[in-house]
């Protein structure tokens, strides 16, 4: 799906702003709130998550359907000579829109956008337009819920414990935020438009000074003249000179000399279409990704992945969108070394997605796919009895939506530069009956859609054992491992975790694939110190990431280290979990702590092409 953006022949109008906002209380529906101006209603802004922007544990923990609301308008004559159209970049989880008290579109999946045309379907003067949107999470959708606390397992006395109310029980270690996170616009285009715009670049030798690249593309024409629309490729170099120009829907645009987007070094180009009265245009990084053997090439050349594992979570927009702390973000990874990261556990916003192939940052694109493991919790997280996750009767139910996801993630995000893998799932249980067969079509679908073929992969938990129990092993093309030697495993001992680190390794070695970490860390709270690095202490996080990258950097196949995590982050409460989860190099607010220092000597020192041989 194209970013909407503003040409010659579109219109893009942002309703980003504050909107009348109520929590339903059961009767929302039945009293067809959506017909008319909410009463009693309070202020919330949009994009942001609603959880931590009022007071109170039942409203931060509010669970189920709220309702936001606010009027639209378009001039009529915009109407009637264009297709005007409503798009949501990201509503949290479940969303219905009403336009004047009519159901107009519905959507399942908190992360990915979705759009719906409103032209035809508006008034004159202002329209009342209500998203309703749900929360609820369980065993059919993506994130994964649970019937019990996944942490819980170390409370005492559970057994008599009986719920209040009903409330959401994340199968995952982040807060559940909610609420329309990312913006809402209206945006027009004619009558006959653009609708996708697909490229793929082929270097001839990208380690050349000066290589040829052949540009093919894909249009998608639609509407009443899609047939006899005439169209036009071009293409601008940073400067605006055109240096390359096509006719027809599909074609290949021609470089001679072509400059190459690289980690830390983007160079963008910007791709024009027009198609009869339509324009569109989108910034277009010219690179190759490829896994060779144990490498993992760049632009034909073995790349060292430094960074992090991330989470969209500020304060206080929660998973809201905040493109100030973005531009932060990156300027902290710049700071310390970093070249990637990877979107965990959920497709970022574009704009981040832009601003990484602006800034070269390289990431790992994930899709919502967290919490496919009945045996989080100890196992006892489904009805307080041990369900196998691809049970037939009583397992995971999230397989068709997870097609969906991977479908709308490349479709969302297959353009971009800064994109070199796509992530199927987090820690799912990739070691059980079942979990092949529910994999494989997955990666074959993304293969299937992705223009690139860019490597996949699923980010493999503890509990998947080696190469001879995780289906990884045979799927992905970069093993990527979250492992906790040292913290879950054997913590605060790390002389016998880095043998089982070592161990371990030595048997994924055998299976000739690059392997990563793409998750290990020590949770650390901020001003804590002694003399003696225990736990939770900012010298034992520096200890621990000690141990595991003298190992890291014994093996010539690991190409990579992502920390757990980039910053401390909300989540949900519970006995291990002390605000928040605090393995951030940074706090919440972006202070370093001393691993944060340590990193960036590293990370300086280490290049980001032929760090291994
Ligand atoms: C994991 C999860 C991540 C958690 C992390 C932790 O394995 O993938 O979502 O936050 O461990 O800190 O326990």
């Amino acid at each position: 799906m194209l970013y909407p953006v503003m040409t010659a022949s579109r219109l893009v109008s942002d309703l980003s702003g504050v909107w009348a906002f109520k929590l339903d209380d059961g009767e929302g529906f039945a009293q067809k709130w959506y017909e008319k101006p909410l009463e009693g209603a309070m202020t919330m802004p949009v994009p942001a998550s609603y959880n931590d922007l009022k007071e109170g544990i039942s409203f931060r923990d509010h669970y189920g359907w709220v309702f936001y609301q606010r009027e639209i308008s378009v001039p009529a004559y915009v109407r009637e000579n264009q297709r005007v159209m409503l798009r949501c970049d990201a509503v949290t989880h479940h969303a219905k829109i009403y336009l004047n008290g009519e159901m107009i579109c519905e959507h399942f999946g908190g992360f990915l956008p979705f759009e719906v045309e409103i032209g035809g379907l508006m008034k004159d003067g202002s329209n009342l337009l209500t998203i309703a949107v749900d929360n609820v999470i369980d065993y059919t959708t993506l994130p994964v819920g649970g019937q019990g606390n996944m942490m819980g397992g170390m409370a005492v006395g559970g057994g008599g414990y009986k719920e209040s109310k009903k409330q959401n029980h994340p199968n995952f270690d982040f807060f559940n935020y909610c609420g329309i996170t990312r913006k809402v616009r209206i945006y027009t285009t004619p009558k006959t438009w653009i609708a996708d715009v697909t490229l793929k670049s082929d270097v001839s030798d990208p380690l050349s000074d000066a290589p040829a690249a052949d540009i093919a593309y894909c249009i998608d024409v639609q509407g009443p003249e899609k047939d006899a629309a005439k169209v036009i490729v071009e293409l601008f170099d940073k400067m605006g000179s055109k240096v390359a120009e096509c006719a027809g829907a599909e074609g290949v645009l021609k470089v001679d000399k072509v400059t190459l987007w690289q980690p830390g070094k983007a160079y963008l180009y910007t791709v024009r279409v027009t198609c009869g009265e339509d324009v569109y245009e989108l910034p277009y990084g010219v690179r190759t990704v490829k896994v060779d053997g144990i490498r993992f090439l760049i632009n034909g050349r073995p790349f060292y992945f430094k960074g992090y594992g991330k989470h969209e979570d500020t304060f206080p927009n929660g998973r809201g969108m905040n493109e100030a702390m973005y531009v932060k973000d990156i300027s902290l990874m710049k700071w310390q070394g970093a070249n990637s990261f990877r979107c965990s556990h959920y497709p970022y916003s574009e704009e981040m997605m832009r601003l990484c192939d602006e800034e070269g940052i390289v990431v790992v694109d994930e899709t919502t796919a967290v919490g496919i493991n009945f045996d989080f919790g100890g196992g006892a997280n489904f009805n307080g009895q041990k369900v196998k996750t691809f049970d037939k009767e009583h397992g995971i139910r999230t397989f068709e939506h997870h097609m969906d996801v991977v479908r709308d993630l490349i479709a969302r995000d297959k353009n971009h530069a800064c994109v070199v893998m796509w992530n199927i799932a987090n820690e799912p249980d990739s070691y059980s009956e079942g979990a092949y067969e529910y994999f494989k079509p997955l990666y074959d679908l993304a293969k299937e859609l992705d223009p690139e073929k860019r490597p996949c992969t699923l980010t493999s938990v503890q509990m998947a054992g080696g190469p001879d129990t995780d289906v990884s092993a045979k799927l992905s093309d970069v093993i990527c491992l979250n492992r906790y030697y040292g913290w879950y495993v054997g913590g605060p001992d790390l002389e016998g975790p880095e043998l089982m680190l070592r161990a371990e390794l030595d048997a994924w070695q055998k299976i000739g694939k690059p392997l990563m970490f793409t998750e290990y860390g020590a949770d650390t709270v901020m001003g804590m110190h002694d003399t003696t690095p225990v736990m939770y202490t900012e010298e034992y996080q520096v200890d621990y990431y000690k141990m595991n990258n003298a190992v890291f950097d014994e093996y010539d196949f690991v190409v990579g280290e992502h920390v757990w995590n980039f910053a401390d982050f909300a989540t949900s409460q519970s006995l291990v979990r002390i605000q928040g989860n605090k393995k951030g190099l940074f706090t919440r607010d972006r202070k370093p702590k001393l691993a944060a220092h340590y990193f960036k000597d590293r990370w300086h020192a280490i290049p980001d092409f032929d760090y291994k041989k």
